[in-house]
């Protein structure tokens, strides 16, 4: 097909002419510049972000697609969604939703499209209704805890969401299982430039009424908070003190003002959002809110409570002390910082000084007791505000998973909707940016390996004429990564692990030794593939060609944060708080617990928690949406040649494209497939002795339809879901012509 000027471009790239990089952006771009942002690979969706709210989403829109099959309308997330649904609601296959794309493009608000789908027609009454509250309300309540302002997105996930929805039989949910991983925990204490903390500590200071602000002994201008005291505070278009209460209410959208339309959330007989309110309102609305999730009134407070005390220990002020013996110590400068902490949280000042200003040493035989200088108490002070709130964090997850989790034994479907952070190149790329991007290589892995490395060995395996589509394999740099014994994540564990002086720098010593001749390896001592050095790059960085794109990493912090360690003295004295939920954090911190076995490090455990995501979304049957950000300026309307092209090459997305137009979209083996459509042939119908792949030859062969498909070893391949669309109508015309014969005979014999 042209693309003709003025047209909307084809809905399914694979009807595009000619298959080329620069028609496959220019349709994208004349189907972005009409406001369409969904477009098809077979039944890949990729969704381009519109950046504003479009008229195309809500309850008429979910009964429309609701009620026909994924080609008959234009392409849309709905569509998507619904045949997800449906497949595990009839043909009792396990879901999984893969949402992937860079920062910015869209994932989120996919995923919460998605879930407000699958809630509006998946079943009714009473307590399925509760469920979905449950299911939904948790988004708001983790975006706030786990979202901020980024340079790249104003509502940038900085943790890893990954929610199992479980249904029964029926297809009407049960519950769900949230995972999260590695809070972006940092940035806590520290942000980039023109980026922010986390929206809950502006969404608290802004939207708590006075009462509670005093209760919290919190003073309600951000300015007054080191943790927050950037240049940017305020995000342009955000309300914080507004989304503070939409978190209270668990309203369905997150707390940005995100496509919201009247659809979202609810949309048949569920809960309607509640109004902003005033700023007085917020206790009433807390307690009605969060109760929707199952957290007591008590629970509410105390996870506020604890989040006021990372932005009071942010402001605890550490001074320099010169003990007698010349020996730097510190001490808190900051006298009532430390006892209104104290106060809130029951935490004896002394104790408090005492644990961030020394450090104990225990031997065998016996305690050292060393002072910190003040850059080591300040270290200690942020290692613990970050600690407190991860652990805060996974806490509110858990405490989310108790409400919504389904009783062991009881038979259930399930469906996966991942959200994950996208791929990440900033100017300053550090641990946290490692690991994201490759949780994204790995992702990158399971589309590869699901849909063009599978496809094209199914068709070598059954015999099928084929021309293969050469892709990138990005095993290769996974491997780089996350080889057991010789990838990257294992020498940092080494590196973490091995008594003697380590340090990042040693660390990336035996990076440049170990993989200086490897392909997707730089640094600035190791020659690249034409034999030169490269001296771009920091002597403190290496670089990783990722398949989306060339990363520099500073190893500056590395061991210091894949060691994710916490000084004893520092847990201790946080399991001493009478605060239930503060010392319930820091099991550790029992001195009868207190074992002396290391804790896994963070790069470790991020390995294992994605080895057991990628199982997961192995075993179920993938959807995918991919999403493109069209341009670095979060505004509507502007396509970006250049962005939109790297991120199309990255994503594979003509070759995607390849494999699907050169391949088939749907596949059977001969026995079922004969079974359901020998009654359209006079050959096979009423009877049928022969063999079952003659058999299906007889019934395509009298209906015209050889050349729409091919006849594997085991399996019949057919090329256009439009060919099964026409079998399955054909199928229903004759079943209803078979009844209409047997009511006839059947009155006959009255
Ligand atoms: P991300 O999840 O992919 O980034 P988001 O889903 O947060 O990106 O989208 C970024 C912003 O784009 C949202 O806050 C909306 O303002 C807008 N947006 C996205 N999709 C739509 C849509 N369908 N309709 C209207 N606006 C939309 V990150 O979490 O940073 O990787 O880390
Ligand atoms: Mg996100």
């Amino acid at each position: 097909m042209n693309l003709l000027e003025g047209s909307v471009g084809v809905e399914d790239l694979v009807l595009l002419e000619p298959l080329e990089q620069e028609p496959l952006l220019k349709n994208l771009q004349l189907r972005y510049e009409s406001k369409e942002i969904y477009t098809y690979i077979g039944n890949v969706l990729i969704s381009v972000n519109p950046y504003q709210q479009l008229p195309i989403y809500g309850p008429e829109f979910i009964a429309k697609y609701q009620d026909y099959t994924f080609y008959e309308l234009k392409p849309h997330i709905y569509a998507l969604a619904n045949v997800a649904y449906q497949s595990l609601r009839d043909r009792d296959r396990d879901q999984c939703i893969l949402i992937t794309g860079e920062s910015g493009a869209g994932k989120t608000e996919a995923s919460k499209l998605v879930m407000s789908y699958v809630a509006a027609v998946c079943g009714k009454g009473e307590q399925v209704n509760s469920v979905k509250e449950q299911l939904l309300q948790s988004n708001p309540v983790l975006e706030a805890f786990g979202n901020a302002k980024t340079i790249r997105n104003n509502n940038s996930s900085r943790f890893g969401k990954y929610m199992d929805v479980e249904f029964d039989f029926k297809g009407s949910p049960l519950g769900g299982v949230i995972t999260n991983y590695l809070l972006e925990k940092s940035r806590v204490v520290k942000q980039l430039k023109g980026e922010r903390n986390f929206h809950i500590f502006y969404q608290l200071l802004a939207g708590a009424d006075a009462h509670l602000l005093t209760a919290l002994k919190l003073e309600r201008d951000t300015s007054g908070y080191t943790y927050l005291n950037q240049k940017v505070s305020r995000v342009d278009g955000m309300d914080d003190a507004a989304n503070f209460k939409a978190v209270q209410v668990g309203a369905w959208g997150g707390p940005l003002d995100c496509p919201r339309s009247p659809g979202f959330g609810f949309e048949k007989g569920g809960v309607e959002l509640a109004p902003h309110s005033s700023a007085s309102d917020f206790c009433s609305l807390l307690k009605s809110a969060m109760t929707v999730i199952g957290f007591s009134e008590e629970e509410i407070q105390r996870v506020l409570e604890v989040t006021a005390l990372v932005l009071k220990l942010g402001n605890l002020e550490l001074a320099d002390e010169f003990q007698a013996n010349g020996v730097s110590a510190s001490s808190i400068r900051d006298g009532k910082g430390v006892q209104e902490i104290g106060e809130m949280v029951g935490l004896n000042s002394e104790e408090l000084e005492k644990a961030l200003c020394s450090r104990t040493m225990k031997t065998a035989k016996e305690k050292v007791v060393t002072a910190l200088n003040v850059i080591q108490a300040q270290y200690a002070r942020d290692a613990l505000a970050k600690n407190i709130y991860s652990r805060l964090f996974n806490w509110i997850v858990n405490r989310i998973n108790e409400s919504i989790k389904v009783g062991v034994g009881e038979k259930k479907k399930v469906m996966g909707v991942l959200d994950i952070y996208g791929f990440e190149i900033l100017e300053d790329n550090s641990f946290e940016q490692f690991v994201i991007n490759y949780c994204n290589e790995k992702l990158q892995q399971v589309f590869i390996e699901m849909t063009l490395k599978e496809e094209q060995e199914e068709y070598e395996r059954e015999g099928i004429p084929w021309t293969k589509v050469d892709y990138f394999d990005n095993g290769i740099i996974c491997n780089l990564i996350e080889h057991n014994q010789r990838g990257i994540l294992a020498m940092l564990d080494e590196e973490c692990l091995r008594p003697g002086v380590v340090s990042d720098s040693t660390f990336l010593a035996k990076l440049n030794q170990l993989f200086s001749k490897h392909d997707h390896y730089e640094s600035k001592v190791t020659q690249n593939a034409q034999r030169q050095y490269d001296h771009t790059m920091g002597l403190s960085c290496f670089r990783i060609c990722h398949y989306a794109g060339k990363v520099t990493y500073n190893v500056n912090s590395f061991i210091d944060k894949n060691n994710d360690l916490l000084f004893r003295d520092l847990s201790q004295a946080m399991w001493k708080a009478q605060h239930p939920l503060l010392r319930s954090l820091f099991p550790e911190g029992d001195p009868k617990q207190a074992s002396l076995k290391r804790p896994p490090t963070a790069g470790a455990q991020f390995k294992s928690s994605v080895a057991i995501l990628m199982k997961n979304l192995y075993s179920k049957n993938p959807n995918y949406i991919r999403c493109i950000k069209p341009n670095e300026h979060q505004q509507r309307g502007q396509f970006s040649w250049d962005l939109v092209a790297i991120q199309t090459q990255y994503l594979g997305l003509l070759e995607n494209v390849r494999v699907r137009r050169a391949g088939y979209a749907y596949r059977q083996r001969y026995e079922p497939f004969l079974e359901r459509y020998r009654l359209l042939s006079r050959s096979t119908w009423p009877r049928w002795n022969g063999g079952d792949r003659e058999g299906v030859e007889k019934v395509l062969g009298d209906l015209n339809l050889s050349s729409e498909v091919a006849f594997g070893k085991t399996k019949i391949f057919i090329r256009s879901p439009r060919t099964l669309f026409f079998l399955e109508e054909q199928r229903r015309l004759r079943l209803q012509q078979l009844a209409t014969l047997i009511q006839k005979v059947y009155r006959g014999w009255r």
